[in-house]
């Protein structure tokens, strides 16, 4: 597969490409399929439905590797938290974890209710081309942490944040019961077929530098670690958004580092590339203009030329209104400009 070959930094015939929240909104295909589900948690309780909306990019863009359609907040919910999807608002937890009782009513077991997500690994892994890779993922423990903290999404992380400085052990126990659930929860994803793994610490930016390492990337690679001890062959991507300043301090057992869009690659490639496969990382809403895109794909590709270890990819997830023919003109102009 020349998305884990690129990941190992094998040698590929061309620099492979896939887009963060690559099944979304912005596809008519997907927005039938989510209407025949109902809402977003039966879609993504549904195996059958989960599999057909995983593919769609695949058969529509081109791209080299499927991500599991699902969501990072099915850990928490099967933890016992109510979630809820709001229509304009996003996901809302409406019991919040504040306190140690809190976190002591949420399962253990959450690893063993996500078993949907482990049939719908199945059936993609079955329908999906073999050369084609099928990335598997879960939220980081601190970006998890936001959301079951605040109750939904934040702008500003204020209650978290004041119990990283406040109760800082309150916050180490709740990501000690991520971090727990999610290394569980991606060694059964592996069991079930997937190629890689991938963990999403998207609000990693909110912390300050000592904050981030002693709170988000230690427990990053406590899991990296743990799943490369069991499955050296399978690529562990992590990536955090927010961090360009803390580059050189970047350290751990994994093997790509995902770089965000506010990151200049030239500097992800100095600080990292000498350990790690770089994955990314074109501003997103450049897919919105098909000039912009391809300044943007030439700027990557002078950049990280056609040495092993590269993915394409954008610097943070796609968008629900950007037209699906600039999404595949990427796609092609990637694979186009950086054929060995
Ligand atoms: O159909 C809809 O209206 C729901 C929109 C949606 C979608 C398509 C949500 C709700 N989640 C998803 C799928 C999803 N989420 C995937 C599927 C695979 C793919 O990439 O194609 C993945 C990998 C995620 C991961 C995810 N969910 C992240 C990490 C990545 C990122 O973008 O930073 C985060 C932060 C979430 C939380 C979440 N779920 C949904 C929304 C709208 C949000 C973000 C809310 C916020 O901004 O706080």
């Amino acid at each position: 597969m020349i998305f884990v070959d690129a990941c190992l930094k094998k040698q590929t015939p061309y620099t492979p490409i896939w887009m963060m929240r690559q099944a979304g909104r912005y596809l008519p295909e997907y927005r039938a399929t989510r209407a025949q589900a109902g809402d977003f948690m039966s879609l993504c309780r549904n195996a059958e439905l989960a599999c057909e909306v995983t593919l769609q990019p695949i058969d529509i863009l081109g791209v080299d590797a499927a991500i599991l359609f699902s969501d990072i907040l099915v850990i928490p919910a099967e933890m016992g938290m109510d979630l809820e999807f709001v229509k304009g608002k996003g996901p809302v937890f409406h019991d919040p974890l504040r306190n140690e009782a809190d976190l002591k009513r949420l399962a253990d077991d959450s690893d063993e209710k996500l078993s949907y997500v482990y049939d719908a690994i199945k059936l993609i892994r079955k329908d999906l081309a073999a050369d084609k890779a099928l990335i598997g993922f879960a939220g980081s423990p601190w970006t998890l942490a936001t959301y079951m903290i605040e109750g939904g999404g934040s702008k500003t992380y204020e209650i978290s944040k004041k119990m990283l400085y406040s109760n800082p052990s309150l916050l180490h126990a709740i990501l000690r019961k991520n971090t727990d659930a999610i290394i569980k929860y991606l060694l059964k994803q592996i069991d079930a077929g997937v190629n890689a793994v991938q963990v999403f610490d998207s609000w990693g930016g909110a912390l300050e530098e000592s904050a981030f390492f002693e709170f988000s990337w230690s427990y990053m690679k406590e899991i990296s670690a743990a799943i490369k001890a069991q499955h050296p062959e399978i690529p562990v991507i992590l990536f955090s958004k927010g961090i360009s300043g803390y580059l050189d301090k970047i350290d751990g057992t994994f093997d790509v580092f995902g770089v965000d869009w506010g990151t200049p690659i030239e500097k992800a490639k100095a600080a990292v590339f000498d350990r790690y496969a770089i994955q990314g990382n074109m501003e997103p809403t450049r897919l919105y203009s098909q000039e912009k895109i391809k300044e943007g794909v030439e700027h990557i590709v002078k950049v990280m030329g056609k040495e092993p270890g590269h993915i394409f990819n954008l610097g943070h997830g796609m968008l629900p209104d950007l037209p699906v023919e600039n999404a595949k003109y990427l796609v092609d102009l990637v694979h186009e400009l950086t054929r060995r």
